[in-house]
């Protein structure tokens, strides 16, 4: 393939590629940060980094203690066994420990000195609202998109007592407990004034949609979201399937709101590990593609969680165009993963999905997050665009810019536009 191409244009695409991946703000579509309204709910900093859930789950495997022990300790304390564990006992190679080094590195500390005292001291000066800034900076995002529930307390009585919005962050109505848990939700719908009935009879389903209109106005939501186990159907006779039908997509398609699924979660496969304890499995994609081809006049945003998935998630979005594939999910958030999938996507569905969000709980993920899924992306996409020089077209800066910008979010907004 490179015979074909001189070597000046060979550099001219590398360096344009590589600018232009570096270079270019994203729209991060799936995160778990709050806007900084929402106060001590936007983490950040070091033990908040250290405490996170993958590296709690690594950090497990070499620890003696008793889970409930673990979790009684306080977050420094927490955070200070996790360091001596996978920094201090072992060298940091995992993917989530690499990240907190290069989040360090990025933010001018010396990580060498392995000194966490000295590493919290540098935390505690920092200026929340600057560091925000910051981080959103040394990342390179523009723009986050929240993950808001409306069954989680600590969040809606924020909504409901108002605050001034901060622009960069916007907000994505998620309602797990509403498909999944329903017996458990009603009593919080019927006191908050919603006429809904446990065997969804009478006005539950007009009452439901009347509750996502509410909080979709409230929240100014772009779009509504479910993380759904690897044994989703759809159709089916269940609740879940029933409520989709009658109650989600009749209010996605009413307000133009795309419907998010993240598929394959096994949550709870280990509880006593709280968020770390969350696993997976391979769903069949023959429900995602009945949703599709059901309900034509909906949206779907779709990111799995299985490695093995990924192929049949691309055919299936090569049939319908109501369906918007999205980044890499958790546990396929790892670079050997991310390489394959982002080949097999431009492979198999060209430039028509988004190609990365970070799923940040702690601000200062976004800039390892983002950093080390730009690495992997140059490398994938440097060889695309020589594939494609070598065939005699030759990419203008222009279309390359194009293409990332399209990648990075534009393609998503144009999605929720359509
Ligand atoms: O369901 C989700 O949105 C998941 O991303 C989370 O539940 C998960 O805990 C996570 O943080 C993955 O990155
Ligand atoms: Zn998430």
């Amino acid at each position: 393939m490179s015979l074909d191409i001189s070597l000046s244009k060979r550099d001219e695409i590398t360096a344009t590629v590589s600018r232009s991946v570096l270079e270019t703000n994203v729209y991060d579509i799936h995160t778990h940060l709050y806007d900084p309204a929402f106060g001590e709910l936007l983490l950040w900093g070091i033990d908040d980094q250290l405490v996170y859930h993958y590296l709690v789950a690594e950090a497990f495997r070499h620890f003696e203690i008793n889970f409930n022990d673990f979790w009684k300790l306080t977050k420094e304390n927490q955070a200070q066994m996790i360091w001596d564990s996978l920094f201090i006992d072992n060298s940091p190679l995992s993917e989530a420990c690499r990240g907190v080094l290069t989040v360090l590195n990025r933010l001018g500390l010396d990580t060498n000195q392995r000194d966490l005292p000295r590493i919290r001291k540098w935390f505690k000066e920092q200026n929340p609202s600057e560091y925000i800034t910051r981080c959103m900076e040394l990342a390179k995002v523009s723009k986050i998109c929240m993950t808001n529930s409306p069954f989680d307390e600590l969040e809606t009585s924020r909504w409901i007592s108002g605050f001034e919005r901060d622009e960069r962050f916007t907000s994505a109505l998620r309602i797990d407990p509403l498909l999944l848990e329903w017996d458990s939700i009603i009593p919080q719908l019927i006191e908050s004034g919603y006429e809904v009935q446990h065997d969804l009879s009478g006005k539950t389903m007009e009452e439901v949609q009347r509750f996502l209109r509410d909080w979709t106005d409230q929240m100014d939501a772009v779009y509504v979201m479910v993380s759904l186990p690897p044994t989703f159907e759809y159709p089916a006779n269940n609740q879940c399937s029933k409520l989709i039908d009658e109650a989600i997509l009749p209010f996605c398609r009413e307000s133009g709101l795309a419907f998010a699924l993240m598929i394959g979660v096994k949550r709870g496969v280990n509880p006593a590990m709280k968020l770390a304890g969350d696993g997976l499995g391979k769903p069949s994609l023959i429900s995602l593609e009945n949703l599709c081809s059901n309900n034509p006049n909906n949206k779907f945003l779709c990111t799995l969680l299985s490695k093995e998935s990924q192929h049949e998630l691309c055919v299936v979005a090569r049939k319908f165009r109501n369906l918007h594939v999205f980044g890499c999910w958790w546990f396929t958030n790892i670079p050997s993963v991310i390489e394959d999938m982002t080949r097999m996507r431009l492979d198999l569905i060209g430039m028509s999905f988004t190609v990365q969000h970070s799923d940040a709980r702690v601000l200062d993920q976004i800039i390892y997050k983002w950093d080390h899924s730009r690495d992997t992306i140059t490398k994938v996409l440097t060889e695309k665009y020589l594939n494609l020089a070598a065939t005699g077209w030759k990419p203008s800066k222009r279309e390359i810019q194009r293409d990332i910008d399209g990648l990075f979010g534009q393609n998503f907004n144009q999605f929720l536009a359509k």
